[in-house]
């Protein structure tokens, strides 16, 4: 049975790289749109949204939440999760590291100024580009983990996506630019991006 997520249709938000690792499984899903706290919302806990937040995934009557697990968890039932339970974990934590990110950068964005410019230092050049780089230095294959692309390489995909299009000033280059550019170039996730016009 087709997946159905629950999420607002927005690309900016937690249920984007969902759908990108999605894509990059071959995967069709349905989509309910949940209004933001509106007409719907209440219904969805604690059957679907547990503990009243989303993005939600409904798979055959099974429900889960977290978005970092959802990805993870499509990967092991589709055989793209390395075996390694060491890789395994690294995928996990990569994936937990992005929301990090994705959460350091939203906040940032929020609060003003002061906080893009310490976001930008301490954070983005400070920690997350120098780390990621540091991952691609040690890859033989271009991807984060192992040789082939893992819901690690889609989240930070995602996460950094988020952080380009709403922190004033963050710009990206280099290794994790070239990074970013290899995943939007593969063939599912190019059309995945391409049917949403982006
Ligand atoms: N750790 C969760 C966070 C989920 C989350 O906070 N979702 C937000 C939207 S992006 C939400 O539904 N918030 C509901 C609320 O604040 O009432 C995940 O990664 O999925």
């Amino acid at each position: 049975m087709r997946p159905v997520l629950h999420y607002w249709d927005t690309p900016l938000g937690r249920g984007e790289q969902i759908r990108l690792w999605m894509a990059e499984l071959g995967l069709t899903w349905d989509e309910v749109a949940t209004p933001w706290r509106g007409e719907g919302w209440d219904a969805l806990a604690p059957d679907i949204a547990w503990f009243g937040a989303v993005p939600a995934l409904v798979v055959d009557g099974f429900s889960l939440v977290q978005s970092g697990v959802i990805v993870c968890w499509l990967a092991r039932e589709h055989g793209r999760m390395p075996v390694d339970g060491r890789l395994a974990a690294t995928v996990e934590a990569l994936v937990w590291s992005a929301e990090d990110l994705r959460q350091a950068g939203g906040l940032a964005a929020h609060r003003g100024p002061d906080a893009v410019r310490d976001f930008l230092r301490d954070d983005w050049r400070g920690r997350f580009l120098p780390g990621l780089e540091a991952f691609l230095a040690r890859s033989t294959s271009g991807w984060l983990v192992g040789d082939a692309p893992t819901p690690a390489d889609t989240s930070f995909w995602d996460a950094i996506d988020q952080v380009l299009a709403t922190v004033p000033g963050a710009t990206l280059e280099g290794p994790v630019a070239e990074h970013r550019a290899l995943v939007a170039a593969l063939p599912r996730i190019a059309a995945y991006l391409a049917s949403k016009g982006r």
